[in-house]
């Protein structure tokens, strides 16, 4: 069975159209919560094969996707690297920041650290849905460097930005340091099994015209290019979120074979480079309401996307107080 998934990326239009969404694993879902409870430590219960693979089938068996995605997170490169990562109760991501060329010489990429992540991918394509791919994926080079010197999410990234202006040996360092880990994380992501993956680029909103170039472009092609050097055929999705409008620059200048667009950008009005796939957009709050309503704008979305090599997905990820039924209702409302 040819994956549908598979073929949009090779730039093919499919009707209807393969469908996953971001976040699809996590706590909306009673079976995540279940799992997750028992586990204190959410960087373990991402380094442990079993309950990892469990995690990822979980909505692609409840739901019938057309895509699971791996359970993991863009963290665990800073965790690879050696710096201290935790996740506070209820607070979201800490880090121990990283400001200096002194905190960069501490820092050396562990393969071995991130070896249960390639034990989950082989897990979970033995026990994979036909229709359904597997997509690795990994955060972009600004994304995860926004974690690394802030030391926690956030909006305004104003300590990133103040550095790559002041510190630009600091900052350019970090940008390789960042390229080779994620393109060698990657490339054993790919080895193991994975058959697409996604570059998360989610803070590029936070991105000065003046650093777009050489924070998010230049780094994430270095990314595609190594991860094609080694599987050509790989198809790689990037998610430069809330740059949409930006989509088809962006897939010129760093040579992804898709890319997912927020719900801020009109996806039907893009104009993007021929055999180059979109992924998205309905809203997360569309998908919260449910109904009549998301069921609408789902099959408007479909409609317009039709004769266009198009994955249907949210613009952004699953809200953790989304009812799980309203997921069931979309995936209906687009295959019907
Ligand atoms: O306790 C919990 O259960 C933690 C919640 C959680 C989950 C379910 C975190 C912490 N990470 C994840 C899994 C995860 N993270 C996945 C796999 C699940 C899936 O998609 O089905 C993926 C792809 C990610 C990627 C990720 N982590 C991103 C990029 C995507 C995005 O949402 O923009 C980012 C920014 C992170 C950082 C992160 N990890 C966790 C949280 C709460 C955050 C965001 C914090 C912030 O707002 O800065």
């Amino acid at each position: 069975m040819v994956k549908k998934l598979l073929q949009v990326l090779k730039g093919e239009a499919v009707s209807p159209p393969p469908v996953w969404l971001m976040r699809q694993a996590g706590r909306y879902l009673p079976e995540y919560r279940a799992l997750r409870a028992k586990a204190p430590d959410f960087i373990r219960f991402c380094l442990t094969p079993d309950v990892a693979a469990e995690v990822t089938l979980q909505p692609v068996l409840r739901f019938d996707l057309d895509a699971a995605i791996l359970f993991a997170d863009i963290l665990l490169i800073p965790h690879a690297l050696g710096q201290k990562v935790w996740f506070a109760e209820g607070e979201g991501p800490r880090l121990e920041p990283v400001r200096d060329m002194a905190g960069l010489d501490a820092l050396t990429y562990s393969a071995a650290m991130l070896a249960p992540v390639m034990e989950t991918i082989k897990r979970v394509r033995a026990d994979l849905p036909e229709r359904a791919a597997l997509i690795g994926f990994a955060g972009a080079p600004w994304t995860v460097a926004t974690y690394m010197i802030e030391g926690m999410g956030g909006t305004d990234h104003g300590t990133t930005k103040a550095l790559a202006e002041k510190d630009p040996a600091f900052f350019d360092r970090l940008m390789d340091i960042l390229v080779e880990s994620t393109s060698a994380y990657l490339i054993a992501q790919a080895n193991a099994g994975a058959e697409a993956l996604q570059i998360f680029e989610s803070w590029a909103g936070s991105v000065p015209d003046a650093l777009w170039g050489r924070a998010v472009l230049e780094p994430t092609r270095r990314v595609v290019e190594a991860v094609k050097a080694k599987h050509p055929n790989m198809p790689v999705i990037g998610f430069p979120r809330l740059k949409g409008a930006l989509a088809s620059d962006y897939a010129k200048a760093t040579g992804v074979n898709g890319v997912g667009i927020d719900q801020m950008t009109d996806i039907t009005a893009l104009q993007m480079p021929r055999g180059i796939a979109v992924q998205g957009n309905l809203s997360p709050e569309l998908l919260l309401e449910g109904g009549e309503t998301m069921r609408a704008e789902a099959k408007r979305l479909v409609k317009a996307m039709t004769g266009k090599p198009f994955i249907f997905n949210l613009g952004h990820g699953v809200m953790q107080p989304t009812p799980p039924e309203h997921v069931a209702e979309l995936v209906a409302a687009i295959r019907s």
